[in-house]
């Protein structure tokens, strides 16, 4: 779309970086190439004129002289940071020509297309998947993030949707578990506040140590990393004892109530407090202020599925509103993600016509034993010898660094990074070309945290030579012979006919009207015709057979599923490696007030455990385990147990004397039954730095 604008003026455009919030928002524009303030639009419920402070300054970002601005060739050793300037035909040409000799010695599927969602916008984001398919190039499992919740979620209740997020303002009590959204989830806290001031509702925070969200609630349980499943059982053991179970919720609504209370019959307040490291009395406190609350909305976050046996612990807690029949009640029930609730036809930006399930799919959180040939992941398949790499920065967030790194070290792999910044991944590629960001292209988006399908057009031009994922697509296709409709028009074309494919109004008329919000109706948002499992029944003892392969072993009902990295004598601590305000994922790290607020890497240690290992304030501290160490600097805090311990924000390498970041020690074993990375399930030692 041409920019039709007089300057300086407010343009429209949605926040695209992976965050549930998916900001509206009001973005001030100086010059065609330039912006001011960025605010969160008034007119959107949800956003309700709220964006978080890195967003708000995004002009730092857009306008940073670090972005790049011209396709790079690679001069140096891999990992140099040696490149020369060259222009975009030779670069495409280059990675087409890897690409096609590659697949001609090994077969198509050595080529692995490599994406994220350093920006959530489909037709930037998900275009990587057309190229895919139409090549037969590898497929890619999506566990980084969402695999071991989605997993949790759908055991139970079959489908992704639920009450409306908003409704949360609606609530008696709210239950933030395993989630800290004054850090990951801004307008949440802000629709907290408005059932706290409005209807007196209490707050609950479940999390292992005081984050900013823990602070202000009234009740923190400061449980162990990786136990809620114990926690929930012991909550429902309460329930059905005292009386809070609703007996008749249940025989309409649940699979089999009967067996579950059996079950729980000694998963008792003691039993779980052995396990969680809480005291009965606090659980006994949490129970009974859930049981006493019908309005009663707990946010299932992210953080307490980022363990081994985090598809059981997800589940567990989702059957909570269940027993107490908490769903049927305005503002009571669960959150997740209403990513279900769009129902968009992805042929044209996927691809999906054009899918051989024939391909083979790599793991995508297990990058680093794929690129060091793992049998495990690459069997007698081809070694993946070629990537191309989009909206993600694997040398810094995906488990197991140390041999993200050695992977990607090797000489016989062609790794072309498209990137808006000189990330630790595009230090080691051989071509780097420079990305847009979502102010300098089209894209539609849609929502995790709330009901809105939201187009955001361009607002401004892009920087220097910079260009789409869709655009680099479109380019690549042309050399490669990838033949395809999606590949012969623009963006704007594509969010056009995506939208008329999937039945909503055309691309500009979504322009005018900015937003759909696509609510489903109480009804529905809230299962009372029954839950979208097929009989309509919510599952107490899911079919993890169902869900994914990795099954073996798993509890048939609510349990704690003892298969976490429980701390021993050599490794003492159970580390966390939790969010921070200023950086998203690895995004913002290179901005300075972002970077200034953070400060450097610091380990939350408690006070006790601190005089053990003789560190105070400020001391710098080793933690390792066998797959390596990093240095950090130590922080006293008594926002946790003995035995646990903190390390918020996923610093770049360069941050750290080892140069490389703490997911050097994260394990890249995936969490049943689906995958995904376990980033909070690490056992540790600490001791000072010499
Ligand atoms: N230790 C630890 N590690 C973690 C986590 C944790 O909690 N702890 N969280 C995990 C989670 S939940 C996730 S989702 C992953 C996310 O990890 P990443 O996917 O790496 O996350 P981002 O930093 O959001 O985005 C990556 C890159 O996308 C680029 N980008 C943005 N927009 C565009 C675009 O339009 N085009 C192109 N070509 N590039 C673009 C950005 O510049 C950025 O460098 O990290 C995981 N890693
Ligand atoms: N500022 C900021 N915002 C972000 C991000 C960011 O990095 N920074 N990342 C974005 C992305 S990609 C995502 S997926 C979301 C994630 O958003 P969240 O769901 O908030 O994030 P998590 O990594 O999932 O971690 C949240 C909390 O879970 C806690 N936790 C860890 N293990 C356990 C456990 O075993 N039990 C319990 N009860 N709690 C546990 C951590 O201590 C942490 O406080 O946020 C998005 N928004
Ligand atoms: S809260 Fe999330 S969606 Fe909203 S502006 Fe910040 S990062 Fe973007
Ligand atoms: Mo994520």
């Amino acid at each position: 779309m041409p920019l039709d604008a007089a300057f300086p003026d407010t343009a429209y455009s949605v926040c695209p970086h992976d965050c549930p919030s998916a900001c509206a928002l009001d973005v001030e524009r100086l010059a065609p190439d330039r912006i001011g303030a960025v605010r969160g639009a008034e007119g959107n419920r949800y956003t309700a004129g709220v964006v978080c402070a890195k967003v708000a300054r995004y002009a730092e970002r857009v306008h940073h002289p670090d972005r790049l601005t011209k396709p790079l060739l690679r001069t140096g050793p891999k990992g140099s940071g040696d490149f020369a300037e060259i222009g975009w035909d030779e670069a495409l040409d280059r990675v087409a020509d890897a690409f096609l000799a590659k697949a001609a010695r090994h077969g198509s599927e050595t080529v692995w297309p490599y994406y994220y969602a350093g920006t959530m916008g489909l037709v930037q984001r998900d275009g990587i998947n057309r190229l895919r398919h139409v090549m037969r190039y590898s497929r890619q499992l999506k566990t980084i993030c969402s695999a071991l919740t989605d997993a949790g979620w759908l055991a139970g209740v079959g489908a992704k949707y639920g009450p409306d997020s908003c409704e949360i303002a609606l609530s008696d009590l709210i239950v933030v578990w395993g989630s800290n959204p004054v850090h990951t989830q801004v307008n949440l806290m802000h629709h907290i506040a408005t059932a706290r001031k409005k209807r007196g509702a209490k707050l609950v925070a479940i999390d292992p140590y005081r984050t900013g969200t823990a602070k202000i609630a009234d009740l923190h349980l400061a449980l162990r990393p990786g136990t809620d499943g114990a926690l929930a059982c012991a909550a429902m053991h309460v329930l059905f004892r005292d009386g809070w179970a609703d007996r008749d919720y249940m025989a309409r609504y649940a699979d089999d109530p009967a067996r579950l209370e059996a079950h729980l019959v000694d998963r008792t307040p003691e039993w779980a407090a052995s396990i969680t490291g809480l005291d009965v009395e606090e659980i006994e406190e949490f129970a009974a202020l859930y049981g006493a609350n019908k309005r009663a909305m707990i946010r299932a976050g992210y953080g307490f599925s980022r363990s081994r046996n985090g598809a059981v612990n997800y589940h567990a807690v989702t059957c909570l509103p269940t027993v107490t029949g908490a769903w049927a009640h305005e503002g009571g029930g669960a959150l997740y993600s209403n990513s279900g609730l769009f129902g968009l036809d992805m042929r044209l930006i996927e691809g999906t016509d054009a899918v051989d399930r024939s391909t083979r799919v790599l793991d995508m959180s297990r990058i680093g034993p794929v690129l060091t040939g793992d049998p495990r992941d690459i069997g007698d398949g081809p070694p993946v010898t070629a990537m191309l790499i989009q909206n993600t920065n694997p040398m810094s967030v995906a488990p197991d660094l140390g041999r993200v790194r050695r992977g990607l070290s090797r000489d016989d792999l062609f790794v072309c990074v498209h990137e808006q910044f000189m990330t630790e991944t595009a230090r080691m590629a051989d071509i780097v070309l420079p990305a847009t960001t979502f102010l300098e292209h089209d894209d539609l988006y849609i929502s995790l945290g709330h009901t809105h399908l939201q187009i955001g057009p361009r607002v401004i031009e892009p920087l220097g030579e910079a260009r789409s994922n869709h655009e680099v697509l479109r380019g690549l296709a042309r050399r490669l012979g990838a033949d395809h409709e999606g590949f012969g028009i623009d963006a704007w074309q594509v969010i056009d006919r995506t939208l008329l494919a999937s039945g909503y109004c055309g691309a500009d008329e979504m322009r005018r009207k900015r937003w759909i919000d696509c609510a489903p109706p109480f009804e529905k948002g809230h299962f009372i015709e029954g839950f979208p499992t097929g009989d309509g029944r919510f599952r107490f003892a899911p079919d993890w057979s169902a869900i994914g392969p990795c099954h073996e072993g798993m509890p048939p009902l609510p349990d704690h599923h003892a298969i976490i990295d429980e701390a021993d004598e050599r490794h003492p601590f159970r580390l966390v490696t939790a969010p921070s305000r200023s950086f998203l994922n690895s995004s913002f790290t290179e901005t300075p007030t972002g970077r200034a607020h953070e400060d450097r890497p610091r380990a939350k240690i408690h006070p006790e455990d601190c005089r053990r290992l003789g560190v105070a304030e400020g001391d710098r501290v080793r933690m390792g385990n066998d797959r390596g160490a990093v240095t950090l600097f130590a922080e006293p805090f008594d926002g946790l147990q003995e035995g646990v311990t903190i390390v918020e924000g996923i610093w770049p390498g360069s941050a750290f004397e080892e140069e490389i970041g703490i997911n050097l020690l994260v394990s890249a074993e995936p969490g049943p039954p689906l995958g995904g990375a376990v980033f909070h399930d690490t056992a540790v030692w600490i001791a000072p730095a010499g």
